[in-house]
C-alpha cells in the first residue's frame, strides 16, 4: 500500500487500487482492442485539432516519466465523438522495460513499444480539478510507437531528459514542438469512455486512440529508459535498476460493459 504509486513490485499497478478505490472501477483504462468486436462509424464532424507550437511550457521529471506543460490558450480539439471543445494542457509518453512492450493499449492483444498521451481539458470545466469529476473532463489523443526511423519532433523532447534526470525537476522547453506532428497520417482511430492510466484513476476520459502506430527510433526510448524515480536528494536505491525508470505502463484492463467504436475521422 502506497500514495507514492509507480512500477515496480512494491507499488505498482496491481496495488494502486489500495489507495485510490477508482482504480478498481468498472471503467478503467487501458484496454486491449478486440478489433473483431466492433462498430464501425462515420461522425458527423471530423476529429479537428489545432495546436501552437510555441505554447510549450516546460518539461517535468514526475517521478513515473516525463511531461511536457502546454499553455492551453489557443489549442483547440472538437468533432469525432466530442461534443465540446477541448483544449490541450500536456503531453506525455508510456515505454517500457524493452521494445518488445510499453504500450497501455494493446490491438488483439499486440503490444507496441510505447504510447504517447496528448492530454485535453473540456473547456466547459474551468481547471483540472473539476474536469477531473465529470465523465467527460478529458480527452487523451493516444499514439501508438512502433520502432523504427528518429521521430524529429519526439526528439526535442528527447534532448531535455539529460536535464530532468532526477523526480521533481524542472525545466523551460526551450523549443517549440508541434503537437500534431505526433498524430498520424491515417487518422481513422478507436474511442470508448475510460479512465486516467495512473492514479487517481479517475473514470474521466473520452479516449481517442489512433491506429497507425507513429516510428520513434530505439534509442529515442532507451534514453527514457534513463530518467530517474527518486530526487537528486535522495538515496540512491541499492538495486541501481530500481531507480531507473525502465517502464511505466499500465496493463489492460476489461471492457467489461463498454462499447468500442471505430471511427474513420
Ligand atoms: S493518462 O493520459 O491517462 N495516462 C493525468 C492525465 C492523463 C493521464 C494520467 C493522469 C493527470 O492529470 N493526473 C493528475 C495530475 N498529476 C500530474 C501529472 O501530470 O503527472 C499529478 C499526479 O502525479 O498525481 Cu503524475
Ligand atoms: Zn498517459
Amino acid at each position: 500500500m502506497s500514495t507514492d504509486w509507480g512500477y515496480n513490485s512494491k507499488n505498482g499497478p496491481s496495488t494502486w487500487s489500495e489507495c485510490f478505490p477508482e482504480a478498481k472501477g468498472d471503467k478503467q483504462s487501458p484496454i486491449d482492442i478486440n478489433v473483431d468486436e466492433l462498430k464501425t462509424i462515420t461522425p458527423t464532424k471530423k476529429l479537428s485539432w489545432k495546436y501552437i507550437p510555441e505554447n510549450v511550457e516546460t518539461i517535468t521529471n514526475t517521478g513515473h516519466g516525463w511531461t511536457v506543460k502546454v499553455n492551453a490558450a489557443g489549442s483547440e480539439l472538437t468533432g469525432g465523438p466530442l461534443k465540446e471543445k477541448y483544449v490541450l494542457e500536456q503531453f506525455h509518453c508510456h515505454w517500457g522495460c524493452s521494445d518488445t512492450q510499453g504500450s497501455e493499449h494493446t490491438i488483439n492483444g499486440k503490444r507496441y513499444a510505447g504510447e504517447l498521451h496528448l492530454v485535453h481539458r473540456n473547456t466547459k470545466y474551468s481547471s483540472m480539478i473539476e474536469a477531473l469529476k465529470h465523465p467527460d473532463g478529458f480527452c487523451v489523443l493516444g499514439i501508438l510507437l512502433k520502432l523504427g526511423k528518429n521521430h524529429h519532433e519526439f526528439n526535442k523532447v528527447v534532448a531535455q531528459v539529460h536535464n530532468i534526470q532526477f523526480k521533481g525537476q524542472t525545466k523551460p522547453m526551450g523549443v517549440p514542438i508541434d503537437p500534431s506532428a505526433f498524430i498520424p497520417q491515417n487518422v481513422a482511430y478507436w474511442t470508448y469512455q475510460g479512465s486516467l492510466t495512473t492514479p487517481p484513476c479517475h473514470e474521466c476520459v473520452v479516449w481517442v486512440l489512433f491506429k497507425e502506430p507513429i516510428e520513434v527510433s530505439q534509442e529515442q526510448l532507451r534514453t527514457c529508459r534513463m530518467l530517474r524515480n527518486y530526487c537528486k536528494e535522495g538515496i540512491c536505491p541499492i538495486d541501481k535498476k530500481e531507480g531507473f525508470i525502465t517502464e511505466n505502463f499500465r496493463p489492460p484492463l476489461p471492457v467489461g460493459r463498454r462499447e468500442v467504436l471505430e471511427c474513420t475521422h
